[in-house]
């Protein structure tokens, strides 16, 4: 399965969920399939999707469903531990692992040769972690909290650049958050 089909997969599950996109073409792709204000597109920060979704669901109650790439994740894998340690049961981290920099090129991260995202996590402290490449079962992990690993092969859609402001998307996604609270 592509990362697009695995991102399409995931909207048709959620409805009002809070979900922080990895920068590149993730988000690009989320972007084209729909559009929500409740979408933060991550649009320079490699590796801090993780970490932002978490500090948003210790901020609310709403539930926050991060869509991370493997090289963005080994470039902060202490996030890991952060969440085992700190995460309540609205956090759910989707590593799409497509096993290389697919925004960059598709140069291989270290998951295409030796290293196991599930077990690294699991190793941290995280009691739920699930894997997937069907889309029943991203159907039914996307439901769930804690980390789910999708694995997915290497390419990009054929989606344009976002065409919101980076302001306008940090905007409405605050409104967003303002308005469930409130
Ligand atoms: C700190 C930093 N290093 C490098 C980049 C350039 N860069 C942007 S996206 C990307 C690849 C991301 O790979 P991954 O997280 O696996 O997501 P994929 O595109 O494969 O879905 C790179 C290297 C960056 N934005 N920030
Ligand atoms: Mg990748």
């Amino acid at each position: 399965m592509r990362r697009i089909q695995a991102i399409e997969t995931i909207t048709e599950e959620l409805t009002d969920e809070l979900v922080v996109c990895n920068l590149g073409f993730p988000s690009r792709e989320l972007y084209a399939l729909k559009d929500r204000k409740t979408h933060f597109y991550m649009l320079g920060s490699m590796g801090l999707a993780s970490s932002i979704g978490l500090g948003i669901s210790l901020s609310q109650p709403r539930k926050v469903v991060v869509l991370d790439g493997d090289g963005s994740l080994l470039m902060n894998l202490g996030s890991f531990a952060t969440i085992a340690n700190h995460a309540h049961d609205n956090y759910l981290l989707v590593v799409l692992d497509n096993r290389c920099y697919g925004s960059t090129g598709c140069q291989p991260t270290a998951t295409a040769k030796a290293t196991d995202l599930a077990a690294i996590a699991s190793g941290a402290g995280l009691h739920k972690v699930k894997t997937a490449s069907t889309v029943e079962g991203i159907r039914s992990g996307v439901h769930g909290t804690g980390v789910l690993i999708i694995t997915v092969e290497p390419g990009n859609a054929d989606v344009p650049i976002i065409d919101c402001e980076p302001v306008e998307i940090k905007n409405r996604f605050m409104r967003e958050i303002v308005s469930a609270c409130s």
